[in-house]
């Protein structure tokens, strides 16, 4: 299961500037539930939890990650809008996003908002740097979240996915202090090098390891990941695919990853999984449509079997 915030998400159909844009797609987007959405996918139960305004575009959030058959736990707040979040394309394979979510219904989860026993039912709890700083109360409920888990012996996830634009000093050491309590990390070169400052990608990962963290798992896009688990280091090589957009990528690697994690796969195996999700999300433009099911990924991955999607 996991939480966080979810917004109404407008692209461009074509490519050029929002400047100058006519034709606008519109969908939902959310790290979180992303992942859940792409576990689904991949025929395990999830569970989202987020709080959305009272409008029309809160209503969509809860629609469509309920049809993609999550169980969503939404507050309807009364008092904030949805967020939006705007999505340019400059170039044929490059993306540009813009955030309308300051003071948004999703910002202000809290830790009133986790129904009690949710967590403890869990297999796993997943949970995002995202939340860790999009305001203090989303920080509260993301911390209450992790003690209850961890309270309850649910393993912990942490997908470091910082975003510059709500960092603080401040606020980026909580978000460091939350990633340090979580079994397994997921982080890029530039996420975990944050998590331990002055360090290089692979230090901090062999750092969150000494410290207790069970699993680091260092994404590379294109260029494959490496696992640090079980005192081995397992690497992956990525998949070359023609790239329209890389939004969410990270979560589909995520939902590959941890879906493989809860079927019992060894780790080279759910590394694998991983990097071909992540690769499938890259080639269609939404942050979480194109995110595979198992006979997607076959018929990707088996280049004696059907044309690769
Ligand atoms: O990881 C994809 C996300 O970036 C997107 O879906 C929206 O949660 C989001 C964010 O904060 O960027």
């Amino acid at each position: 299961m996991t939480l966080g915030e979810t917004m109404a998400l407008m692209r461009t159909r074509e490519i050029g500037s929002l400047r100058h844009a006519t034709d606008l797609a519109l969908g939902i987007g959310g790290a979180e539930s992303n992942v859940a959405i792409g576990l689904r996918r991949l025929g395990v139960d999830a569970s989202w939890l987020g709080r959305v305004g009272d409008d029309p575009l809160g209503e969509r959030v809860q629609r469509e990650i309920r049809a993609e058959g999550v169980d969503v736990r939404c507050v309807v707040d009364a008092d904030a809008p949805t967020g939006l979040m705007l999505k340019e394309r400059p170039s044929a394979s490059s993306t540009a996003v813009f955030y309308y979510r300051a003071a948004s219904a999703g910002s202000r989860l809290s830790p009133d908002d986790l129904p009690e026993g949710w967590v403890e039912e869990a297999d796993l709890l997943h949970v995002t740097g995202i939340s860790a700083l999009v305001s203090a109360s989303a920080r509260d409920c993301v911390a209450e979240a992790i003690l209850r888990a961890k309270n309850a012996g649910v393993r912990v996830s942490f997908d470091v996915n910082y975003r510059s634009a709500l960092g603080s000093p401040a606020a980026d050491d909580e978000l460091r202090a939350l990633a340090a309590r979580a079994d397994i990390v997921f982080g890029g070169d530039d996420e975990l090098q944050f998590l331990r400052p002055g360090h290089s990608a692979e230090a901090a990962a062999r750092h969150l390891i000494d410290e207790g963290c069970g699993e680091v798992v260092l994404k590379r896009g294109a260029d494959g990941a490496t696992a640090y688990v079980d005192g081995d280091v397992v690497h992956s090589p990525g998949f070359v695919v023609d790239v329209v957009d890389t939004v969410g990528a990270g979560d589909a690697f995520v939902a590959g990853y941890l879906s493989g994690l809860l079927a019992g796969l060894d780790p080279p195996s759910r590394l694998a999984r991983a990097n071909a999700c992540g690769a499938m999300l890259c080639m269609t433009p939404g942050d979480w449509e194109s995110s595979p099911t198992l006979r997607d990924l076959a018929r990707f991955c088996d280049p004696d079997g059907d044309p690769v999607l």
